[in-house]
């Protein structure tokens, strides 16, 4: 954590999106940081926000720009981690929606962080801004990527608004192009690595799994506490050692259908898996099977501790106990 720590973590931070996969579990983490006076999560949907009873709550819509400036202005909030999004799969069914939620928000979120002064902003990027051009295998930080999809587009022109910020006006915005993420506290919504979420539901209820991506299709995932331990990582790094303003590669593991398959079978031996390709392999297709994330480790220590086997171990036991709440 910074120097100067106690003023640190007296400051108070606003989450836009909260209740996404990341958001979810990332709330509780800040709160746990910084106590629950000090973090306001916030969601479009009033109904999202029963699960955050640990911290505070507002009803906030990120396109509401004089609500969104107000909550700044009163609660003086100095940090922001602004979640919410269109993802990959949802955004090609709306692709001018997508976009303009993507980069409006983005871009109205950094000028007020300009206008307001404050201490850091939190922007996701994803392994969507990468394309077919791109090397498939330990995919470089620095590379072509010409990304196919209205969502990777919109993360790339975000990544390039994020340096500019700080380059121009010295914004401390901070940011990782993050994987497939895996958790067992939320449902995802509308990715294109969410089956890797979805297989373990249908485990859990004995059901057969349908994959909508082939059997060998590889992509990079992360489970969610080695995303959250990212994140704060990340953030809580001195601001020299963020040496990379646009977005930093991260990784942990990759996989293919059938190898989440098997991890899962290995403790329900019953359980049986078909394939049926949709229009999410073409964006699949697109994206790398794995990520060099060298940069992450060497800049800020960034370290992973789950690997497939761990991941699965731990879903498993956990998630029979939140699928109540599903
Ligand atoms: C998606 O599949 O759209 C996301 C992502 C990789 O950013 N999970």
């Amino acid at each position: 954590m910074d120097p100067g720590s106690v003023i640190y973590l007296m400051e108070r931070i606003l989450i836009i999106g909260s209740a996404g996969q990341l958001g979810s579990e990332l709330s509780l983490a800040l709160t746990e940081i910084y106590g629950s006076d000090n973090v306001i999560a916030s969601d479009i949907n009033p109904g999202n926000l029963k699960k955050f009873d640990f911290c505070r709550t507002q009803v906030l819509d990120v396109m509401d720009k004089e609500k969104v400036r107000k909550l700044i202005q009163e609660e003086n909030v100095k940090q922001i981690y602004h979640l919410a999004a269109v993802l990959s799969a949802t955004g090609e069914k709306n692709p001018l929606f997508a976009w303009h939620l993507n980069m409006e928000s983005l871009l109205f979120i950094l000028e007020l962080a300009k206008e307001f002064n404050m201490d850091k902003v939190y922007w996701p990027s994803s392994i969507a801004v990468f394309g077919p051009n791109t090397p498939k295998v330990n995919t470089p930080q620095y590379c072509v990527k010409e990304p196919n999809t209205v969502y990777g587009i919109s993360k790339q022109a975000g990544e390039r608004w994020c340096e500019y910020y700080f380059q121009k006006f010295g914004v401390d915005v901070r940011s990782l192009r993050y994987p497939g993420l895996i958790g067992y506290k939320s449902l995802p919504g509308g990715g294109t690595t969410d089956y890797a979420v979805d297989i373990y539901h249908k485990a859990i209820a004995g059901e057969h799994f349908v994959s909508f991506l082939k059997e060998d299709s590889y992509l990079p995932m992360m489970y969610m506490p080695d995303a959250i331990k990212a994140t704060l990582d990340l953030m809580h790094a001195p601001k020299e050692k963020v040496k990379i303003r646009s977005s930093y590669n991260l990784a942990a593991i990759s996989f293919s259908p059938k190898e989440i398959f098997e991890s899962i079978k290995k403790h329900y031996p019953n359980f049986t898996i078909g394939y049926e390709p949709d229009f999410r392999q073409a964006i699949a297709d697109s994206w790398p099977d794995s990520i060099d994330d060298s940069r992450s480790r060497e800049d800020w220590g960034w370290k992973h501790d789950y690997d497939l086997g761990k991941m699965t171990a731990d879903i498993l036991t956990n998630l029979p106990e939140y699928m109540v709440n599903f």
